[in-house]
């Protein structure tokens, strides 16, 4: 059986890629990734030499480029998760969010349509998993939390792509039948994040003594997920998860963004101290707030915990974050490549 990861060179698929080899189910696995400036060959650097990992250098939104490589292996199943991510550059340059986040995952549908209707694949077995965003759901207030029935709602250009792709696949399964399953997850955190997100810019800014920006006041709020629960999320949903539904996947753990890099620099400290001894908070400063920012994302995923079997790893935010600190301590070289912009 060949599985395609889309953005298999990215964080999260990268993450994913590392999940379905350690379940080791598929004989081969396909990348099918464009190397954007987020996309990194050695985010999967691990599986280079491996015969059975297999990448393609293919842009999703060139559609004979990616009918040939279906036609080429034939998919058993394909999970999608290839996308333009950052919320702040799709409020500079919306135009590639449209172009790959909503044609691309519509390439993507009929490539995977012409393969289903000609049965060239297993119709038993077959699933498009599509990896979604809780940010389709728009802002919550103080209370509440986004569930699979939440009515769509997105506020900036990234969210409004995402949730126009999770369309494009309802749509495909509900008007042609094809076997899709969205998944809508909160905020990820975890190795190999590209340092445009809080997290990761946070700890590097940090480490190079530069200012810690935090949008507004800081009390925005996001929950928190690591990367790998969340891959396992979108592995149960592959394989245990039905034709044509939703699930929601979260962290449990709601945090303002100010405490988040707070705990960051207290951990810092603990660490690492800095050479003048002072603490890191000294570098949080407070800068013009993100247009259209949401205030609060939160997520209930009992039905994934209850249909699935989902679980989290880490009993507290707090543990995945020094993990992952950990991490970018002890991996220089993946950072140093990435801000020389190697690919
Ligand atoms: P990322 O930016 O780290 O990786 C995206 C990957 O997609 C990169 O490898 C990039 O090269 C590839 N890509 C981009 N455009 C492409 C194109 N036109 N053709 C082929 N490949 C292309 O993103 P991520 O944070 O790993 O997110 C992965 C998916 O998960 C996205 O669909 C995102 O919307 C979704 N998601 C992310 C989060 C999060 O917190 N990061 C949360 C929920 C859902
Ligand atoms: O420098 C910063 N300062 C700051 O205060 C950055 C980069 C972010 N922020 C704030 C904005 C958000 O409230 O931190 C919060 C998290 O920001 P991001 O890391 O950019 O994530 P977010 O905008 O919440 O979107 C993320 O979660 C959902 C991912 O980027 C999306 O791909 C995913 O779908």
């Amino acid at each position: 059986m060949t599985l395609f990861i889309t953005g298999a060179a990215g964080f999260i698929g990268s993450s994913f890629l590392r999940v379905a080899k350690a379940h080791g189910i598929y004989g081969k696995i396909v990348i099918i990734d464009s190397l954007t400036y987020a996309g990194r060959k050695e985010n999967f650097i691990d599986y280079v030499n491996d015969r059975d990992v297999i990448f393609e250098n293919v842009d999703i939104r060139n559609y004979e480029s990616l009918r040939s490589v279906f036609q080429k292996y034939e998919p058993s199943s394909v999970v999608h998760l290839a996308a333009e991510s950052h919320v702040d550059n799709s409020i500079s340059g919306p135009r590639v969010f449209i172009e790959t986040n909503v044609i691309g995952t519509f390439n993507l549908l009929e490539c995977s349509r012409e393969l289903y209707s000609s049965r060239k694949v297993d119709v038993d077995k077959f699933k498009f998993v599509h990896v979604s965003t809780d940010e389709v759901f728009g802002e919550l207030g103080e209370t509440g939390k986004f569930s699979e029935t939440t009515a769509y709602d997105p506020s900036s250009p990234y969210s409004a792509s995402k949730a126009s792709s999770d369309h494009l696949v309802r749509a495909w399964h509900r008007t042609f039948g094809l076997p899709c399953i969205v998944t809508n997850c909160s905020n990820n955190y975890g190795p190999r994040q590209f340092p445009e997100k809080l997290i990761p810019r946070m700890i590097l800014n940090a480490l190079a003594d530069k200012a810690l920006p935090v949008y507004g006041k800081g009390q925005n709020v996001r929950d928190w997920i690591y990367v790998d629960d969340h891959s396992e999320g979108i592995w149960l949903a592959l394989t245990k998860g039905k034709a044509g539904d939703t699930y929601c996947l979260g962290g449990n753990s709601e945090r303002k963004n100010i405490e988040v890099v707070t705990a960051i620099c207290e951990i810092l400290d603990r660490k690492k101290p800095r050479r003048n001894n002072q603490s890191y908070k000294e570098l949080i400063t407070f800068v013009e707030d993100r247009l259209g920012h949401d205030f609060r994302y939160a997520i209930d995923d009992q039905l994934a915990q209850e249909e699935l079997g989902y679980k989290r790893r880490f009993s507290t935010f707090e543990e995945g974050l020094e993990s992952t600190i950990n991490w970018y301590l002890e991996n220089s070289g993946w950072v140093e490549s990435i801000s020389k912009g190697a690919k």
